[in-house]
């Protein structure tokens, strides 16, 4: 059995996390998903997501290829996280390229392409904008 994880806030759901999470289910037989909290969003960010961390990891626990779901309260306890689960494979978005590559000793790393064109900043925008 081959378990893969990983993170994201998964703020303002959309295609691109779908995208993800598929793609990183495909490369094991089990997915876990550690979702940022709004705290640790508030602390990379500097602003909190838009949906509350219970709705978000509702949503992501909802998800066919997800098997399992838990906050993820630092960047710094990813190598505890990892262990915690036993979890074979890293997979995250390459706009981490190279970030999280000090986790090689417990777990593979790999990074995916992300999905062009479609952020929740630029959602978030957009509907600004609409009149
Ligand atoms: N993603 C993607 N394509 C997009 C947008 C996002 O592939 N168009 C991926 C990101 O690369 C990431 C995942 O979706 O792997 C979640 O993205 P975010 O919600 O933006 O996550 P982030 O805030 O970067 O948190 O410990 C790591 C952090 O928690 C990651």
């Amino acid at each position: 059995m081959k378990k893969v994880i990983t993170f994201g806030t998964f703020d303002v759901f959309h295609v691109g996390h779908i995208n993800i999470l598929e793609r990183a289910a495909e490369m094991g037989n089990y997915l876990v998903v550690g979702v940022s909290s709004d705290q640790l969003n508030f602390s990379k960010k500097n602003r909190y997501p838009v949906y509350s961390e219970a709705d978000r990891c509702r949503i992501i626990a909802s998800l066919k290829f997800v098997d399992e779901v838990f906050l993820e309260e630092s960047l710094e306890l990813k190598k505890k996280y990892i262990e915690q689960h036993n979890a074979d494979l890293l997979v995250m978005g390459d706009d981490w390229a190279g970030r999280f590559d000090w986790v090689k000793d417990v777990c593979e790393v790999l990074y995916l392409p992300r999905t062009p064109s479609i952020s929740t900043t630029e959602i978030i925008e957009v509907v600004k904008n609409l009149k």
